[in-house]
């Protein structure tokens, strides 16, 4: 399987994030990625290639064009100089003055967790540049391919960055993908994708599906609950169902299928776009459910079976010495 990944996604380095006050270590390390390398060429049936640039337009199609000037600004910061947003306006109405600034820069931000350094742009890029190639490789070949996203993506809305998101890498490639016919994205990160939800929400183009930890109690809180089905064309193309953590593994795959066959009766998409977030592994910092190597094979049996072009995208996961286990496990199913 042909694998998109490039080394410039490991200069973004977060040191810390701040949860209501506290301080805590940064989950969202390189080692991540480093981890999953180790693993899928150690199995040597994975082809690792440096995805080319992808061109500007792919990302125009999903993000506001002031938001990514604003990212691509950040990159005249200096190596110590960190943004760390902390006014937010509530009122999408009210216009943001460019430049914006570090004072300012909560305008297109909805956490605390998602700091900006000089190298986040190229790092945000380059992630997205591997989703886009992976979405062109299966376009090509028919062949599901694996983009080793990071940073992730599936928080990032069309002017918004948060939850470790800046640039929406999922959503980049289902819109590629739709220009050709209906996409469905799957999205089985423990965290609701609000931003991926929000680029297609009025769109019946694209269906989005996610299975997730339950907002009312998990992050991202205020979004990822059942009532969310979508607005005006888009009303009945969005599936959210949320689950209470520390479900089993066995009960949370009955739901995975069953949300699946509810849309397989009313959508028939022609690709299939993954947001894989192995968070929901057994035994990670920030997921509650128990998913071990076996299932996550079930999860990618799951999704192959249902016979479409896949492009397989990695969002969370941060149990870093598991996580190529598990991706392996569940890439397998795709060999
Ligand atoms: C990103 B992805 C919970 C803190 C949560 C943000 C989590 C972002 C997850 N105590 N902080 O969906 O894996
Ligand atoms: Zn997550």
């Amino acid at each position: 399987m042909k694998v998109f990944y490039n080394p410039v996604q490991k200069t973004h380095i977060l040191t810390h994030e701040i949860i209501a006050g506290k301080r805590y270590r940064h989950h969202e390390k390189k080692a991540r990625l480093e981890n999953i390398l180790k693993h899928l060429r150690a199995a040597k049936r994975f082809d690792v290639c440096i995805p080319d640039a992808l061109p500007i337009e792919a990302v125009l199609a999903v993000h506001d064009e002031g938001y990514i000037r604003f990212l691509e600004s950040s990159q005249m910061l200096s190596k110590e100089e960190v943004i760390w947003p902390y006014t937010f306006p509530n009122d999408r109405r009210l216009s943001i003055r460019e430049p914006v600034t570090v004072f300012t820069a909560g305008y297109y931000c909805f956490d605390v967790g998602t700091p900006i350094m000089s190298d986040t742009y190229i790092a945000a890029m380059a992630s997205a540049s591997g989703a886009y190639a992976a979405a062109r490789h299966v376009l090509e070949t028919g062949e599901a391919c694996y983009a080793l996203a990071r940073p992730p993506g599936h928080h990032a809305a069309s002017a918004l960055f948060g939850g470790y998101c800046y640039i929406n890498n999922a959503a980049i490639a289902a819109k590629y993908l739709s220009q050709k016919g209906r996409v469905l994205i799957i999205d089985f990160d423990f965290h609701h994708g609000n931003g991926t939800q929000s680029i297609f929400y009025n769109s019946n183009e694209v269906f989005y599906y996610s299975i997730h930890g339950d907002p009312s109690i998990e992050y991202p809180y205020f979004s990822g609950f059942a009532e969310e089905k979508g607005i005006g064309e888009g009303l009945g193309f969005n599936l959210n169902i949320p689950i209470e953590p520390m479900v089993g593994a066995a009960e949370y795959l009955g739901e995975f299928k069953e949300g699946l066959n509810q849309i397989l009766k009313r959508f028939d998409p022609k690709y299939i776009v993954c947001s894989c977030g192995f968070d929901v592994a057994e035994g990670d910092p920030l997921g509650h459910f128990a998913l071990t190597p076996e299932h996550f094979y079930e999860l990618g049996t799951t999704i192959k079976s249902l016979g479409k072009p896949v492009t397989l995208i990695q969002e969370g996961g941060y149990l870093v010495d598991r996580l190529g286990v598990n991706v392996h496990a569940f890439l397998s199913a795709f060999l």
